[in-house]
């Protein structure tokens, strides 16, 4: 078995419903002709964008052919279909993982070494689409994938950014964000559906007629947007099925008023489309801090409104009025709040336009809602002013105003027992429109309360994210409905994060297990067990990752004109930039490591383990401290780099624009890779499972999903085997964080810390003394070290001791990354869905033949 063998299908036949040709003759020229006639390129000169192209447009027609049969399908049989609502898909780089996904790699690859490429070099010249921020828009496209592989009858809903995630530059060591501008050479992975639009409202009166007991309303709107559908077909692994994304377009009624132009007023003859346009041109780049802008929520109504309009409009093609068997049909998971507008918009729907009672449509529309919540960070519990919604969707307000009136009327109800002053206290406490806590004249619109209310599903991303929902940010209605909420532990996709990204490992572990079945069915990996004791095999395993950190290597060079020693120690920390993720920390415990090193004679510096650490990370763009951070990971970096005494032993940098295709890059070639989280505030961490299945060991705290690893992780071990054996854990309980968070004022901070304080304030690195960032750690008068910095350094700094320690046991280090990955199976994203699919969804597969 080799690399082309598995990426061949093992060998097996393709099946033989596609009718396109595969063979290398075929495809190269395919190719050249899609270069002549789709891109009026040149056959006797094909750039590498214009190879690129023709090799993405030729695979195009596979992904229709199949995407058309699946959809064939679907309609015939007419199953229960997900449709999974997230204003964010983190999508990455399409060309190697449909090339691979249809099973086409040997005849692909050989067909444009003909046109003179290497395969992977121009799978670089795509860029990626990142229409997401990172965890939550990462795994809805690990979902996708999963759904699709799975044979799963399901959509994904989102909106079609103009302009995605920016791309971040490193000026001076500051971010700097660019726009991204990733559609400007077309996009063959998508298909425009020019017969696929809706209309969409905002704003005007409503307009309220009495019949009897009966209350008609009819919302006019004062502005209307047209939401065109772009199609993103989605294929599954190891199966003719084919999914579908489909992403909506904001356009104008009138594309042009000639009016206003023929009048001499050239630029408001483009007013309507630019603002119509807007709708849909940037992705709002925060993680877990929403944006109070008007325009967020506009976008958020768009694509749910749209959504569901297609939705009831394929339903009425098939059953008419019946919409007492949508449940049976059809249920939308909301990725966090941001679709949850959907709730009202459904009531509206059924009610306004198509005349059924309150009761039945809200009746159907608890019963085809689920919710995931992502965090408990309130920052990031999304608020509406009424003020904002009422102006934009009058009629929506008003149904969510009837929603919360019944919702408390029905808690008086429930709640008859408790003494009255309680009852209101807990009524007052879920209420879905309540009052600003920092400024009572202001109403707001709880979205997370309404999502609850409105979905018969509720659930967390992991366990311990999943309890604290439970005890927290959902207490109260916990209460009333204990069987509401669920547990759904995070997962990602085997095919990209490990098949695809680390094609040697992949051959490795397929050549010792002796079969690629654990692709789709990653339990087995559990097989590579006692392949962890075979000394020869280790070997073998450690070869791949030198490649890796090799090929790293390169791109560190690349990015910063540095060379760095493989043999390092590769500790790697990629993520979001923010104080709870604790990349400051990390960055104090490298400082430590180059004081211990100056402070060491000559021979003493031979025993340190040389390392080589790496941060990347994008910081919101309002957000100062992420990007003091940042500031700092680089101005320690230059100190370390250049320092003659250490940058053998020791290197820190930066890497910019960290985003799917670098992640790619770098999880197969780290040893250690850290998730630091202040316990409690990670709901769950997804990166920590593709550096588990990559055999990158961990240390991390007991937060969100890394628990879970170490439960498997121990699992594997045997019965004797504790939860944190085999990775390096330390901080303070989850538990026990309110109460630190309470006595910080007086704990006694370890002497190293107070040392490094005092050396970043007195400008060690560089000009800049990083005032604002010591301060909010350290100084309890300005700031509070809400995410207990100091409480965790000391243990911090004690596990990185142990983790040099076990470096220098080679085997034991290489044993354990064997076993990472042999009991990382549970991560894999088809298990998750799968669980989606069971406990929430009622949907069943349904393949192609
Ligand atoms: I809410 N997450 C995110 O990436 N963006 C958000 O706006 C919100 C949550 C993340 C969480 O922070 C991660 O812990 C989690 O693994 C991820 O969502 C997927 O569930």
């Amino acid at each position: 078995l080799d690399v082309v063998s598995f990426r061949n299908n093992n060998g097996r036949k393709r099946a033989e419903t596609s009718k396109k040709p595969t063979d290398p003759e075929t495809v190269h020229s395919d190719v050249l002709a899609k270069v002549e006639f789709n891109s009026g390129g040149n056959r006797g000169q094909v750039t590498a964008l214009l190879a690129y192209q023709g090799l993405a447009w030729n695979l195009r027609e596979h992904l229709m052919e199949r995407m058309i049969a699946t959809q064939n399908l679907w309609r015939e049989k007419d199953p229960k279909f997900v449709y999974y609502l997230s204003a964010e898909f983190l999508m990455g780089r399409s060309l190697l993982n449909t090339i691979q996904n249809l099973e086409l790699y040997e005849p692909y690859a050989q067909a444009l070494k003909m046109l003179g490429y290497n395969l992977e070099t121009l799978a670089e010249k795509e860029r990626d689409a990142s229409l997401g921020n990172g965890g939550l828009g990462r795994l809805a496209a690990c979902f996708l994938d999963a759904m699709a592989t799975m044979n799963l009858p399901g959509w994904g809903y989102g909106i079609r950014y103009k302009y995605g995630m920016f791309k971040q530059i490193i000026k001076d060591g500051e971010q700097m964000e660019v726009p991204d501008v990733w559609l400007t050479d077309g996009n063959p992975w998508e298909v425009r559906r020019p017969d696929v639009v809706f209309p969409v409202s905002f704003g005007g009166k409503l307009k309220k007629t009495v019949t009897g007991s009966h209350e008609l309303v009819e919302w006019i709107p004062d502005e209307q947007v047209i939401a065109m559908a772009y199609d993103v077909p989605i294929p599954g692994f190891n199966t003719q099925n084919t999914g579908n994304l489909r992403l909506w377009e904001s356009l104008p009624v009138n594309e042009f008023d000639l009016d206003a132009f023929n009048k001499g007023d050239i630029l408001s003859a483009y007013n309507e489309k630019g603002r119509a346009e807007a709708i849909t041109s940037v992705l709002y780049p925060n993680d877990s801090t929403p944006e109070g802008k008007a325009l967020r929520l506009k976008q958020q109504y768009f694509f749910v409104s749209a959504s569901l309009q297609d939705v009831l409009a394929r339903f009425k093609k098939v059953h008419g009025n019946q919409f007492d068997l949508l449940p049976e049909k059809a249920c939308f998971q909301l990725n966090d709040t941001h679709p949850t507008i959907g709730i009202a918009e459904m009531v509206h729907l059924l009610v306004d336009k198509e005349g059924l009672d309150w009761e039945a449509a809200w009746g159907i529309t608890t019963k085809v809602f689920a919710f995931t919540n992502h965090t408990i960070m309130p920052e990031a519990l999304e608020k509406w002013p009424v003020k904002v919604m009422r102006e934009f969707l009058p009629r929506h307000m008003e149904i969510i105003e009837t929603i919360d009136t019944q919702w408390q009327a029905f808690l008086e109800e429930k709640l008859s027992e408790m003494p009255k002053a309680e009852k209101q206290a807990a009524i007052d406490r879920m209420a879905i429109v309540h009052p600003n806590q920092w400024n009572k004249e202001e109403m707001l619109v709880n979205m997370a309360h309404l999502a609850v209310v409105g979905s018969h599903t509720v659930n967390g991303v992991a366990q311990i994210h999943s309890d604290i929902i439970k005890s927290t940010i959902f207490k109260d209605f916990h209460g009333v409905f204990p069987l509401k909420f669920q547990n759904k532990t995070n997962g990602v996709t085997p095919r990209r994060w490990l098949v695809f990204s680390n094609t040697d490992l992949a051959t490795l572990i397929t050549e010792a297990l002796g079969t690629q079945e654990w692709m789709t069915n990653c339990k087995l990996l559990e097989g590579l067990k006692p392949f962890a004791e075979d000394a020869e095999f280790r070997k073998k395993w450690s070869a791949v990752k030198r490649k890796n950190k090799e090929r790293l290597g390169a791109k560190i060079r690349e990015l910063t004109g540095d060379d760095v020693d493989t043999s390092s120690m590769f500790d790697i920390q990629i993520k979001r930039i923010h104080e709870y993720k604790r990349q400051f920390l990390n960055v104090l415990s490298v400082i430590r490591r180059y004081n211990t090193i100056k402070a060491m004679t000559p021979e003493e510096r031979k025993s340190v383990v040389p390392r080589v650490c790496v941060i990347a990370g994008k910081a919101a763009s309002s957000y100062e401290r992420a990007k003091d951070i940042i500031r700092l990971v680089g101005a320690v970096g230059d100190t370390i780099n250049t320092d003659p005494e250490v940058r053998d032993l020791l290197r820190l940098y930066f890497l910019p624009d960290y985003n799917v295709s670098l992640a790619e890059v770098i999880i197969p070639a780290a040893d250690l890779s850290q998730h630091i989280s202040t316990a409690g505030t990670e709901a769950s961490g997804t990166s920590n499972m593709k550096f588990q299945m990559n055999g990158s060991l961990i240390l991390g705290t007991m937060d969100g999903a890394n628990i879970e690893i170490a439960e498997e992780i121990a699992a594997i071990q045997g019965p004797d085997a504790k939860v944190g054996d085999g990775l390096f854990i330390f901080g303070v309980d989850a538990k026990d964080v309110p109460k630190l968070r309470k006595e910080r004022k007086e704990f006694k901070t370890d002497p190293r810390w107070d040392e490094i304080m005092d050396m970043i304030k007195k400008g060690t690195f560089g000009n800049d003394k990083f005032e604002a960032l010591v301060d909010s750690v350290n100084d309890m008068t300005v700031g509070n070290d809400w995410f207990l910095l100091a409480n965790d350094f000391a243990t911090y700094l004690d596990v990185q001791d142990e983790v040099d320690a076990m470096w220098k046991n080679q085997d034991e280090w290489v044993r354990r990354s064997i076993l990472y990955t042999a009991s990382s199976g549970k991560f894999s994203s088809d298990r998750t869905i799968s669980q989606y699919a069971e406990e929430i969804w009622d949907v069943q597969p349904l393949a192609v033949a």
